[in-house]
């Protein structure tokens, strides 16, 4: 189990403009750079898998649909039976996604997704609008890639993430235990065995927040596992 935060190559990829903090603020520590403050990447696994760390307790992951069924549940109840729980921002049955609005053609749509994360270099391609909540699974996926702190054996789902305004983007990956997953955020889709900005693989519940998504650059969330392990995750990306 290791945690690993380090920023150069996203930074180098990511031109800073002016005095705007893109991804970080470019401290080339080639790996294991500081996880907060001015790195502009803040990693917080929460500890004993909850959401115990400053990032993970961000009030955009607490209010996110990751609280699932009884989310799901309650939203749907409460709007009566006859509501479409698709675009309620939560998984429901039958739902690959929701990203909480009716819109086609912007990752997901019908509450399905609309291309292959089981590849790259372009992998699921989704315009990020405020949310989304995924439900899928890296087992019997491809593997085409990995982070550096795991992934190299286990199979891979890359979503490619396009900010539709600059802000903070929370990330939150939630696995059952058994599952020894690794969560990957970076700035290409492949990247071999250079330092990632983001590689974690503790915890089944990993969250990290990209502190300056910037509108029209897009990003890559990669799931993976540690040695081979894969699994079912839910994955919410939210600003
Ligand atoms: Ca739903
Ligand atoms: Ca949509
Ligand atoms: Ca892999």
């Amino acid at each position: 189990m290791r945690s690993f935060v380090g920023c150069a190559l996203v930074v180098a990829a990511w031109a800073c403009s002016g005095s705007t903090d893109v991804f970080g603020t470019g401290q080339p520590t080639g790996g294991s750079g500081g996880a907060n403050g001015s790195t502009g990447i803040t990693v917080g696994p929460g500890a004993g898998g909850g959401a115990t760390s400053s990032t993970a307790s961000s009030s955009a992951m607490s209010s996110s649909a990751m609280s699932s069924s009884a989310m799901s549940s309650s939203a749907m109840s409460s709007s009566g039976s006859g509501m479409d729980p698709c675009g309620n921002g939560a998984i429901d049955a039958g739902e690959a996604c929701d990203d909480g609005n009716k819109d086609a053609k912007d990752g997901c749509t019908g509450c399905m997704l609309d291309g292959a994360a089981d590849a790259c270099p372009t992998g699921e391609v989704i315009t990020l609008k405020k949310a989304i909540v995924i439900a899928s699974t890296t087992s019997g996926k491809a593997n085409f890639t990995a982070g550096f702190c795991g992934g190299t054996f286990a199979p891979d789902m890359a979503f490619q993430v396009m900010p539709s305004k600059s802000a903070p983007v929370a990330i939150k990956l939630v696995t059952p235990a058994n599952f020894d997953r690794v969560l990957v955020v970076r700035s290409t889709c492949t990247q071999g065995f250079t330092p990632d900005p983001v590689c974690i693989d503790n915890n089944t519940t990993l969250t990290t927040t990209v502190q300056q998504a910037m509108q029209g650059q897009a990003f890559f969330v990669i799931v993976t596992g540690h040695q081979q392990s894969s699994g079912p995750f839910t994955l919410t990306i939210t600003y």
